[in-house]
């Protein structure tokens, strides 16, 4: 098992690639969408959360990430003797029409084919995604981790409809019409998925990339009147059951799959890595589940994380633990001290459970 970090696009500088060294980080997970555009946040180091408008503007729709600037991020995370594990999320400029079934749709499944490509060509082996129309919306700030630590959190789904021009919580036409983009039924969603796996798995397949789903977050059955895939966790089942490519697998969020209402956390870590489905972890923790819950500081929270780390061992899985979300920390970098905080805390973990056997 493998310790890395994730690293939001404006933060892909030499300097934070070589503080995750210094925290114990072999990996990287790079996310290449910008969320701080506009919208309302607390601070650019800060997980983003926005306004009804979202995170604010998606990227250049004209723009693909080319081949050469893939290579360039790998070449310099590896400069730093890191790898780059997986990118974070397609951007909604690129692919709004495949979660909207809209008039691009084809097009755009050419792009999301074309990034697939380039990231094989890249030598980048895995691409984390999120099948979601409302996105990660209707979560707010507050002092709510051990200390009064800034934390994120729900209460209760956030029920107005989206306007036009917008998706995944970000908008990509700010032009659109007034209007509200029309709920759909919830096998409505899952056929787009299905049908999106069969375009771009083989694809995948050949260039070597896992396609990772990450679950809804946060995993309620609908948002902003749109339903959701994954908000319960055998609902990753559903996902895998319906395409049986190697390169169909999971983003597995621990944080989001203990704020579901049913199941059990240590059964689903079970179910899943058993199946050798997990492409990467988001190792995070969380006190109390939707529709009200709170992110905690990793070892304050409702899982047992060293428990969790036993059931990944003991199925074998050899992939990339990231902390994804930390409260932030009081003092002049409360990002990074949440982020140090929570990776030398992994790494005590992972060296305890190797004294143990
Ligand atoms: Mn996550």
């Amino acid at each position: 098992m493998k310790l890395g970090l994730g690293l939001y696009k404006h933060m892909l500088t030499r300097e934070n690639f070589r503080f995750a060294r210094q925290a114990g980080a072999t990996h990287i997970v790079a996310h290449l969408v910008d969320y701080f555009k506009g919208g309302a946040h607390n601070s650019r180091d800060n997980q983003p959360t926005g306004t009804e408008q979202g995170w604010g503007l998606a990227g250049d729709p004209e723009h693909l990430w080319t081949l050469e600037e893939l290579i360039e991020l790998r070449r310099s995370i590896e400069a730093e003797g890191l790898k780059l594990e997986a990118i974070e999320n397609f951007d909604p400029a690129h692919w709004h029409d495949v979660l909207l079934d809209g008039p691009k749709r084809c097009q755009q499944l050419e792009n999301v084919k074309t990034i697939i490509r380039r990231l094989g060509q890249a030598g980048i082996p895995i691409m984390g995604y999120n099948f979601s129309i409302a996105g990660v919306a209707g979560r707010i700030t507050g002092p709510f981790a051990r200390g009064g630590a800034m934390s994120v959190g729900v209460d209760g789904p956030l029920d107005t409809p989206m306007p036009n021009g917008m998706v995944w919580n970000m908008v990509y036409d700010p032009k659109a019409p007034c209007g509200k983009v029309p709920a759909i039924r919830q096998d409505e969603l899952w056929r787009r998925l299905d049908s999106f796996l069969k375009e771009v798995l083989p694809v995948a397949e050949e260039a070597g990339v896992k396609l990772a789903l990450h679950p809804d977050d946060p995993p309620l059955p609908t948002m902003r009147g749109q339903p959701r895939l994954v908000y319960q966790p055998h609902l990753y089942q559903r996902v895998l059951d319906l395409n049986p490519s190697r390169c169909n697998a999971l983003e597995f969020c621990l944080g989001s799959i203990a704020e579901m209402t049913e199941g059990d956390i240590y059964e689903a870590v079970e179910q899943y890595s058993r199946q050798g489905k997990l492409a990467y972890v988001h190792f995070r923790n969380v006190a109390g589940k939707v529709p009200s819950y709170r992110e905690t500081f990793v070892d304050d929270g409702d899982i047992d994380m060293p428990r969790v780390l036993r059931v990944l061992k003991r199925n074998g899985f050899d992939g990339v633990l990231i902390p994804d979300h930390t409260p932030q920390m009081t003092c002049e970098a409360p990002w990074h001290a949440g982020m140090a905080y929570a990776m030398g805390y992994v790494r005590g973990a992972m060296q305890a459970m190797e004294c143990e056997t």
